[in-house]
């Protein structure tokens, strides 16, 4: 290790996404030494790193954007309604460097173990590059969705042709034209890089395990008008999502789907199917927690997606059967239903022939070979708590992280950890997340941890630590509101189904993001009465 000389940083925030970006500059606004460290070459985050073609994101642009900056807000155009990866990643550079933020970053740094010092109350972080960093509080902003996971089939490391992770596209693109590509896995990512490549390819082969239910995207051009309607109202959308429960203006209709009559219904459904996003997971307030609610949900959308296949035993394949809507994240596409009218694309049912193993030329099912030049692996990540447990994060008295949540993840409200000290994660397990719009709750996020930093500053306060009761209390309460619902139903990646070995738990906070902040601000203003704070 190569020690930074110098006396600890009051903070050091991992991450340059959305949330730590955000932090670095409201800890240094604040007065506050602080440190970002960053695995990738650049800010951007989820959508550095995210890069394959397709990728866009499932919330309106001017909702997906700081808050924290009037000037910001109103000076950034956005020109899509619903915008693409480049977009997105270019307005995070944007504001990096109209804060200059980067100059408080060291990129290419990829924090590989955390460990806390009793005596001195401090944190040092070791990278991968072996060097060494010390701070009194640590901050992990370190993505939900950002340790991805390469499958474990029988000859994956044997296959010769070209490899390629969504999460991980190559900077420079990669043409697929002539080529014979196969994609594995048809979540979110799969489901908006296939139509993509299946304009090009020679052959696209869609592997699937599990189908999942897609929402086209009504993306469009912002028009002027759109543009200056925006501006206008900015605040008052703003005002609108700080409290709403997932931190955007639009609200879902207030009558339970089973008082309504079958056209009211109807045209609540025609009306957020036409909205698009992840609006549709939201048309009734009994749909996610009644099952009778979900089916006409669930009824409506298979109509949909089976008006727009023409051979309906695709479209057998392409429904799922095993959970109610919404309970697996719904996707949102451009074109992906209609992609297997094309000649060039085949779907594999690995339910009815699963792969047996890969060779160097290609996938081997239980019925035939495929031959591929390129392998696309869509197969998702170890979310929300794989990107802290691939740290080798030690607390009070060295304990583990890995240890201490053996049995299931333990937050209180996401931000604080029993024996972690000064160590708080970020859109963590127990907080509304990847619920809501990432972008606000970030922001809320961070506003709440630094004030807090900016509390024991102002205090003489070295250590922090919540109370472990308050930790056991807020994680029975996350499964008692997800107990009420049906997404506990699905083996969803929520439940953290998709990993071999992982306890199941619904790791979201599934109440919303207005209460989950009310709670957030009743422990501040409260004067944070379930943390130990010691000077
Ligand atoms: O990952 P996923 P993702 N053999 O876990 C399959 C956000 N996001 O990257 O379901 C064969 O959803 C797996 O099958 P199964 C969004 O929150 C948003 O697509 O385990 N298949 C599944 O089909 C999203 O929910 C956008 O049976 C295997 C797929 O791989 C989250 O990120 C865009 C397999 C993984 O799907 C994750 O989405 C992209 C195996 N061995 C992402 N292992 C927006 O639109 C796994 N699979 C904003």
């Amino acid at each position: 290790m190569h020690p930074e000389q110098g006396s600890p940083y009051d903070v050091i925030i991992i991450g340059a996404g959305f949330a730590g970006l955000y932090g670095v500059h409201r800890a240094a606004r604040a007065g506050l030494r602080v440190l970002g460290l960053e695995a990738g070459e650049s800010v951007g985050g989820t959508w550095f790193w995210n890069r394959y073609p397709g990728a866009r994101c499932d919330v309106e642009s001017v909702d997906y954007s700081y808050s924290f900056d009037e000037d910001l807000q109103q000076s950034w155009t956005w020109t899509e309604r619903f915008a693409a990866q480049p977009e997105i990643l270019s307005y995070i550079d944007h504001v990096a460097d109209r804060f200059d933020l980067k100059q408080r970053y060291r990129f290419g740094q990829r924090v590989t173990a955390a460990h806390f010092d009793d005596s001195t109350s401090t944190w040092t972080l070791g990278t991968e590059a072996g060097d060494e960093y010390r701070s009194r509080f640590v901050v992990f902003a370190t993505g939900c969705l950002s340790a991805p996971i390469k499958p474990n089939l029988p000859g994956v490391e044997t296959f010769a042709g070209e490899e390629l992770f969504t999460a991980q596209w190559p900077e420079e693109g990669v043409p697929m034209t002539g080529k014979r590509v196969g994609v594995i896995g048809t979540g979110s990512s799969g489901i908006q890089v296939s139509p993509i490549i299946a304009r090009e390819a020679r052959e696209l082969t869609v592997f699937q395990r599990s189908p999942n239910f897609s929402v086209p995207v009504p993306n469009r051009p912002w028009t002027e008008a759109d543009q200056q309607e925006i501006r206008a109202t900015y605040r008052q959308r703003r005002e609108k999502s700080y409290y709403a429960p997932a931190a955007t203006p639009h609200a879902g209709l207030q009558t339970k789907a089973v008082e309504l009559s079958a056209a009211e219904r109807e045209e609540a459904m025609e009306d957020r199917w036409n909205g698009g996003g992840v609006l549709f997971n939201k048309v009734f307030p009994d749909q996610n927690s009644d099952l009778t609610a979900n089916e006409f949900v669930r009824d409506f959308a298979v109509a949909k997606i089976r008006a727009k296949i023409d051979d309906q035993t695709v479209a057998d394949d392409l429904i799922p059967t095993d959970h109610p809507i919404g309970t697996k994240r719904i996707c949102t596409d451009s074109g992906y239903y209609e992609m297997f009218n094309r000649p060039n694309v085949s779907l594999v049912n690995l339910r009815r022939e699963a792969i047996e193993e890969v060779t160097p030329t290609g996938v081997r099912t239980a019925n035939r070979f495929i031959e591929l030049d390129t392998l696309v692996y869509a197969t998702g990540f170890d979310a929300m708590t794989g990107a802290l447990l691939r740290i080798d994060i030690r607390g009070a008295q060295d304990a583990r992280l890995g240890d201490t949540w053996a049995d299931g993840p333990v937050t209180y409200l996401g931000f604080g950890i029993p024996g972690f000290p000064n160590m708080f994660s970020i859109n963590s397990v127990g907080t509304p997340s990847v619920m809501a719009n990432m972008v606000l709750h970030s922001e809320q996020q961070l506003d709440w941890v630094l004030a807090l930093v900016e509390h024991c500053r102002a205090q003489g306060i070295q250590r922090a630590e919540v109370h472990a009761e308050a930790a056991e209390k807020w994680t029975d309460h996350l499964m008692e509101v997800a107990e009420g619902t049906l997404f506990v139903k699905a083996n969803s990646w929520y439940m953290g189904a998709n990993v071999e070995g992982k306890k199941r738990v619904f790791m979201p906070y599934i109440g919303g993001f207005g209460n989950y902040r009310r709670y957030c601000d009743e422990e501040r203003d409260g004067g944070y009465p379930n943390f130990e704070l010691t000077a």
